[in-house]
């Protein structure tokens, strides 16, 4: 059997280990000039693999006699690069095969049939990073790592290990360097990546574990894992992310902790297999080692937790993910994501004529401006005929990549300007877009680039047919759609998760007779697509549809027509993200014209709705004056409006308290808010706005908020958990806190556990409180608690969001805790909780509450129908479906309690 039938063999049995740190076991030698070589090279660990082999050698040997079934070379720093520094560039390649052929020498003395052992050949990220340092490009990184690589395989690795990566471009050039070594050395070895996640929680460059984990979905990984920057307790986040989602192998290699003002690594052989061992005992890890600053005692004691573990063995299901710098998710509750339009030089003048100017970084801008007015993703066009796109695509993406985080749709027609794009981009972009128009051509073109770099594809629905070659009616749609599939999945090796079909918009009211009715074939071509290929997403171009109607005719038509796509079951919505009208806004009268003209398209309906929206002021809407006051009130949060906000605010005050008005008329426009997102009818770049308008209102409450003299009642730690934006009942949870006597410190949004534990020690608060709105939150909350629990806090929890119920506080969180944790329906049952939780006469009843919440959990249940809304998104009173069945202990448990005077303020 090959080595690499038996490493993968030996990975399906049992965790492995890999070694100790190089840096720091040569640094521990205490090693002179002349054992470098002479002064010059003094410093250059990887030199010494050609004038110390001696010591190289027992330091694989010792790692090997502790336990470690994996060495690693000596051969961090061996690009040429990197040993330029030391004027050794010219010899790289003999460094690196001396490197590898003593770390083969000692593998291979220590291996018996029973145990062999391997040698992973390290390439560390070089001293540049290409979007945090710059000092390198994309083409001279592949060279490096091409380089290193073939030198390591000559050598006898038996797999290659991208590790320490700071920054996914210089990985993915790592990647295409490696590939193009493999084709050098005419043969393939595994490889594996691993990523460095610092303190602030992301790589430098800015991506997490999980845009890290997106971003090099495209390569067959050995494993992918974290090593250096810390020890393993700040890495626990990280690597569940990375067991939740890798569809490879998950290894953990930390540090032997932060290292302390002296440079020294304080974690113990126990202290760290301690750690490492709750990870293997949760199922996350195929692999551990060490990284800086542990010895031959940390990998001893890891081998033992390794050798009592079982290695993580089910993949989780495959989901669509894109990332920018962050990571992101299509899927059902957050469809349609919204593409920013913008920057595209076809669709907007503005940008063109910037792009014109050479204003690059002004330009940028645009595509911020999109990002702020609430785009998911980015379309990216700079297909100008008169100018070189690839130049301009390149140098607008210098200035974006700095600015943005989403990801990017790179919107092109030709492959060249498509690859010099996607070497800018650290993550997994969506490449816009290829078909069947001149047959396979395309396909051929395009489709390696998106294994090479990484990326999804757009596939429209055109073929190569003379006559019907653009897909009108819906069963071209889906033929072409299928035909596409079939090809792309079968002969060339796509994912059906890495594509995103576009059914094609046509202009509906040009008068052109072959695209009469092509707007209701777009939406049920689209319907279509979606039954037949489930795992592939799909997009539209939305604001074509309007093409040559009035401008207020236009935005009406869009939202009509993003409104019945998304019913349709749209995934991504190219648009205006910052100029789109409310559908839940438009008068009833103009809703029914637009549909006339979508899905009665005619001269006559054409005629009929350009008249109506000819002149925009003749446009018929609902009098404000004729609104009541808080009816007035929560239309400003559904329509997301300030205008005449903060004067009506001030007419409300005359009669009722700011917490009266904040839970009254402003939440039931949330809540309306959240009715009509649910149902389709806003956007998330709409929502975001009512957010906005929220935040404006509570903000001008806050200052005649009565505040109690009582100050000093206690310290709260409050957080939106990790994965959740939502903060703006959070942050009503701080106002009233905060007014009544308790000094908060808000830790903002998704926050994860460890910055919560990292608080907790710094800040020792007396009560923790988290709040989440998403369903994906009450779990995080679970996580959390126990994450809160394990670093030794048992502070009293308070929880509290849309998603949650006291049910499911009761039955998941609590269990998961070490200390007390309660429940609050909103922000005054929280200030009561904490009062409760503060007095000690009270602390008792906070018990028996509790008590009487754990007894009525015990008592048969009724079934909660299921939480999905018509439209097969959650709702918001489907969220506590997903808790486990029970009837919710609201109020009427309550009601019985002692404390019942207390929670009802
Ligand atoms: Co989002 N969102 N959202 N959203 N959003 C919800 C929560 C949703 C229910 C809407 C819906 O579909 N009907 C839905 C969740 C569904 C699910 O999980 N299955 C949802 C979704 C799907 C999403 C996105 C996925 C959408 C997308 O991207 N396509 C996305 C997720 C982003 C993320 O978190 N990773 C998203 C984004 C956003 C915006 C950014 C646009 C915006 C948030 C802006 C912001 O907060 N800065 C937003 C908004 C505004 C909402 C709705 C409409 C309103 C939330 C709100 O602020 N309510 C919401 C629907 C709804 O709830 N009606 C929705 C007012 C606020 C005062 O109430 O926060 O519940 P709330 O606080 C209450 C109590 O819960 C309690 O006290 C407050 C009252 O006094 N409370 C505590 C809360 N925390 C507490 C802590 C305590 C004690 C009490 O002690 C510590």
């Amino acid at each position: 059997m090959d080595r690499t039938a038996t490493l993968l063999g030996l990975l399906e049995e049992r965790v492995l280990v890999l070694d100790g740190a190089m840096g720091t076991a040569i640094q521990s030698l205490g090693l002179g000039p002349e054992d470098f070589g002479g002064p010059e090279w003094e410093g250059c660990n990887e030199h010494l693999s050609l004038t110390r082999p001696d010591l190289i050698r027992d330091i694989h040997l010792g790692y090997l006699d502790a336990g470690a079934d994996i060495v690693e070379t000596d051969t961090f720093g061996g690009t040429a690069l990197v040993l330029g520094e030391y004027g050794l560039a010219g010899r790289a390649p003999e460094i690196n095969r001396a490197a590898a052929r003593i770390a083969r020498e000692a593998a291979d003395a220590r291996s018996s049939p029973d145990r062999p052992r391997f040698v992973a050949g390290s390439m560390g990220p070089t001293t540049k990073a290409i979007s945090v340092t710059g000092g390198a490009t994309f083409d001279g990184l592949v060279a490096q790592f091409r380089d290193q690589a073939l030198a390591l395989v000559e050598g006898g690795v038996d797999y290659l290990l991208l590790e320490t990566c700071q920054d996914t471009r210089n990985v993915k050039a790592g990647l295409v360097g490696i590939r193009e070594a493999f084709g050098l050395a005419g043969r393939e070895l595994p490889v594996a990546v691993s990523g460095t996640i610092e303190p602030m929680g992301s790589m430098l460059a800015g991506q997490t574990a999980e845009a890290l984990c997106t971003s090099v979905s495209h390569v067959p990984l050995l494993y992918i894992g974290l090593n250096c920057a810390t020890g393993p307790e700040f890495m626990a986040d990280h690597v569940r992310a990375l067991a939740e989602m890798a569809r490879t192998r998950v290894a953990c290699v930390p540090n032997a902790g932060l290292p302390d003002e002296d440079g020294r690594y304080l974690e113990t052989p126990a202290s760290l297999a301690a750690v490492v061992g709750r990870f293997l005992e949760r199922g996350w890890l195929n692999l551990v080692g060490g990284c800086c600053g542990t010895n031959a005692g940390h990998v001893r004691a890891l081998a033992e937790v390794a050798a009592r573990a079982r290695p993580r063995r089910e993949l989780p299901p495959p989901r669509f993910f894109v990332s920018g710098i962050e990571n992101v998710e299509v899927e059902e509750s957050s469809r349609p994501l919204i593409v920013g339009e913008r920057t595209n030089v076809i669709g907007s003048r503005l940008f063109k004529r910037l792009i014109a100017q050479g204003g690059y970084e002004e330009a940028s801008e645009v595509g911020r401006r999109q990002v702020k007015g609430g785009a998911q993703v980015l379309d990216v066009c700079l297909a100008d005929p008169d100018r070189d796109e690839g130049e301009d695509m390149e140098r607008f993406l210098s200035f974006l990549v700095r600015k943005v985080k989403v990801p990017l749709m790179i919107d092109s027609t030709d492959a060249a300007v498509i690859e010099r794009a996607l070497k800018w981009c650290q993550g997994k972009s969506i490449i816009n877009s290829i078909n069947l128009e001149d047959g396979e051509e395309r396909f051929e073109r395009v489709v390696p680039l998106a294994r090479r770099y990484g990326a999804a594809l757009v596939v429209g629905t055109i073929d190569e047919d003379p006559v019907r070659g653009m897909g009108v009616t819906r069963e071209r749609k889906l033929e072409i759609a299928l035909r596409s599939h079939d090809i792309l999945v079968r002969k060339y090796g796509v994912q059906a998760e890495d594509l995103i079909f576009d059914p094609l918009v046509f202009p509906c009211a040009t008068g052109d007779a072959q695209y009469l009715g092509s707007a209701v074939e777009t939406i049920e071509g689209l319907r279509l697509i979606k039954q037949a290929l489930p795992r592939s997403r799909t997009i539209l171009g939305v604001s074509n549809v309007s093409f040559g109607l009035p401008p207020a005719g236009r935005e009406v038509l869009n939202a009509a027509f993003l409104y019945h796509c998304t019913k349709a079951g749209l995934d991504l919505a190219i648009v205006n993200s910052e100029r789109l009208e409310r559908y839940g806004s438009i008068p009833e009268e103009e809703r029914r014209s637009a549909d006339d003209l979508l899905f009665r398209t005619s001269d006559a309906t054409v005629a009929a709705y350009t008249a109506r929206f000819r002149e925009a002021s003749s446009r018929v809407r609902a009098d404000p004056a004729t609104l009541s006051l808080d009816e007035r009130l929560s239309r400003y949060i559904v329509e997301g409006s300030k205008d005449g906000l903060v004067e009506d605010l001030e007419r409300k005050r005359a009669e009722a308290a700011p917490l009266d008005i904040i839970n009254g008329p402003l939440m039931a426009g949330m809540d309306e808010v959240g009715r009509l997102f649910n149902d389709n009818r806003l956007i998330v770049a709409e929502v975001l706005q009512s957010a906005e308008a929220m935040k404006a209102a509570v903000a001008h409450l806050e200052r005649f908020m009565e505040r109690t003299g009582s100050a000093g009642r206690g310290v709260v730690l409050l957080a939106t958990v990790k994965g959740d934006v939502h903060d703006i009942g959070k942050n009503l949870v701080e106002i009233i806190l905060s007014n009544n006597g308790y000094r908060v410190i808000n830790l903002g949004i998704k926050v994860p556990p460890h910055d919560l534990i990292e608080a907790v020690r710094r800040h020792h608060p007396d009560i923790v409180g988290l709040s989440g709105l998403l369903v994906k939150s009450a779990q995080q909350m679970v996580v959390t608690a126990e994450e809160l629990s394990t670093a030794g806090c048992s502070v009293p929890l308070l929880v509290g969001g849309a998603a949650l119920s006291r049910t499911f506080t009761r039955r998941r969180i609590a269990p998961a805790y070490h200390g007390t944790v309660l429940y609050a329906r909103d922000a005054m049952e929280g200030l009561d909780l904490a009062h409760a939780l503060r007095d000690p006469a009270r602390r008792a009843q906070v018990e028996v509450l509790i008590r009487k919440e754990e007894a009525s959990l015990r008592e048969p249940v009724a079934e909660r129908p299921a939480g999905l809304a018509p439209s097969g998104r959650s709702s918001r009173v489907g969220l506590l479906a997903e808790a486990p069945a029970a009837p919710d202990l609201d109020r009427h448990v309550l009601a019985d309690c002692p404390l019942d005077e207390a929670w009802n303020h």
